[in-house]
């Protein structure tokens, strides 16, 4: 054979490897098909503070393009109320209460019970989607918050091939104008703005990947508290809030030991949403600039409900309550995947998903093998990304066996169809609502549905004995 044909040859069964995917040393199921992953997770942003879900008071345009060249989950869950553990459902696939990562870490509020006791970090033992995915071959970046242990359990510990910002602080050290004083991010600039400084670390991620499979997870601070944003944004919102028509009824309303804020026209928070949707532009501007929009597949997310009590500078009206409570304010959130070729633009999906769900979802997007041991919770999502209407999942379920600072009390709660049941553990009462009448469960069935009641309470309790959830106990010192 002379080399002319030999290099003619080879070249063949190059391209052939491409066209079929081989290229990266694993065949994906669909010839030449394997995405790009651009996950942005946001922190404490509530359901109805996106345009797309409903918010006339803020202004995101730019995460409005990823639900309009997507799907728009309208019943899109955080398996957790607080941070720690839905940042550890989406890292590993399993519910909070399986890996037993149960709270924020590290809180523990004692009242009438003493929180059930969890672990303070994310096992290196659980195979994570990072890791999953870097061994197929993808380069795996993280950018901001982590939040799931100390040194030991980084990012970089946990499959991420570049770190910036990660470690285990929940919150901006230092606030978000620099000077912060997080180990894992440059010094800042006077007056640079945190949202800002993590989205060039995130642009320069794609950039020095695009000839690469990669998977970027952008998990910004904001909307975190402390509440700070730029004064000119500031400014703007306040004169937008000034021309508003009075608030028609009172501001906050008596929500358990505490109040829910009823209406969105806090201008400082709105300023920091305008900062976060800018820059979830700029990372969709550097896919499109670099011709990689069409293989990237965009998830959106917030990791647990907006901040609607104590605190409260936003309102998740229709729903009730927010962080840290498992009424539907604390749990149900903005949920958008945008999948170029596949998810049909500007379609609206109602089945009740999770974010346990992203980790077979992502697999499959990739046309990697499932991992069973890791896949013991999630469900694909891929079925309805491509437009079927419904799962084949028995029910959703919730474990948050703590004191939250914003006022909830340790509760687990189950979902199926359009029925949801809350067991409150103090008293041991359960409350009954049919989410698809009464949205802001605002009306108890108990009575009214005893079967469906029963049924559900059976259902809760033997799945916390399948995943060894565990329980609260009385506290010994608590007086009235
Ligand atoms: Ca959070």
């Amino acid at each position: 054979m002379s080399n002319t044909t030999r290099t003619s040859l080879l070249t063949a069964l190059a391209s052939a490897a491409v066209m079929l995917g081989f290229s990266r040393g694993l065949p994906a199921t669909e010839p030449g098909c394997r995405p790009n992953f651009l996950f942005i997770l946001v922190d404490d942003m509530g359901w109805a503070d996106l345009n797309c879900y409903g918010s006339t008071f803020y202004e995101t345009p730019n995460v409005d393009r990823i639900a309009a060249g997507g799907v728009r989950f309208t019943s899109g869950y955080a398996a957790c109320p607080v941070c720690s553990p839905t940042r550890a459902s989406i890292m590993t696939g399993k519910y909070p209460a399986r890996i037993g990562l149960t709270n924020w870490l590290s809180g523990r509020i004692k009242k009438r019970l003493v929180g059930a006791p969890y672990i303070k970090q994310m096992p290196l033992e659980e195979v994570t989607i990072a890791e999953a995915l870097k061994e197929a071959g993808y380069v795996t970046g993280f950018v901001g918050k982590w939040h799931l242990g100390g040194k030991p359990f980084y990012p970089e510990k946990q499959g991420f091939d570049v770190n910036v910002a990660g470690c285990h602080a929940g919150s901006p050290m230092g606030g978000y104008f620099a000077p912060w004083n997080n180990p894992k991010l440059r010094a800042g600039r006077k007056g640079e703005y945190l949202t800002d400084v993590l989205t060039d670390a995130g642009v320069a991620f794609i950039e020095s990947n695009k000839d690469r499979l990669f998977f970027l997870y952008q998990s910004y601070h904001t909307v975190h508290t402390p509440i700070q944003a730029k004064p000119g944004y500031v400014e703007k919102y306040r004169a937008k809030a000034a021309g508003l028509l009075p608030h028609r009824g009172p501001e906050f309303l008596p929500e358990g030991c505490t109040h829910t804020r009823q209406v969105q026209r806090h201008p400082v928070y709105a300023g920091m949403m305008q900062s976060m949707d800018e820059n979830v532009g700029r990372l969709l501007d550097a896919l499109d600039r670099l011709s990689l929009a069409d293989n990237t597949v965009v998830v959106f997310m917030s990791d647990n409900g907006g901040l609607a009590t104590t605190a409260a500078p936003t309102s998740n009206l229709p729903l009730r309550a927010g962080k840290g409570w498992l009424y539907e304010g604390g749990i149900r959130e903005p949920f958008i995947i945008r999948w170029p070729g596949v998810t049909r633009p500007g379609s609206v999906c109602h089945e009740p998903v999770t974010s346990t769900d992203f980790y077979p979802t992502m697999l499959e997007m990739a046309g990697l093998p499932p991992k069973p041991a890791q896949h013991r919770d999630g469900v694909s999502l891929v079925p309805l990304l491509k437009e079927a209407t419904s799962l084949d999942r028995e029910a959703l379920y919730w474990h948050y066996p703590h004191y939250s600072p914003q006022g909830g009390c340790p509760s687990s709660a189950v979902r199926q169809g359009d029925y949801k049941l809350i067991e409150f553990f103090e008293d041991g009462h359960v409350e009954l609502y049919n989410l698809a009448r009464d949205i802001g469960e605002k009306h108890d069935l108990v009575e009214k549905l005893p079967e469906k009641t029963k049924q559900l309470h059976a259902m809760l309790k033997t799945w916390r004995r399948q995943v060894g959830a565990k329980l609260p106990a009385p506290n010994p010192d608590y007086s009235r």
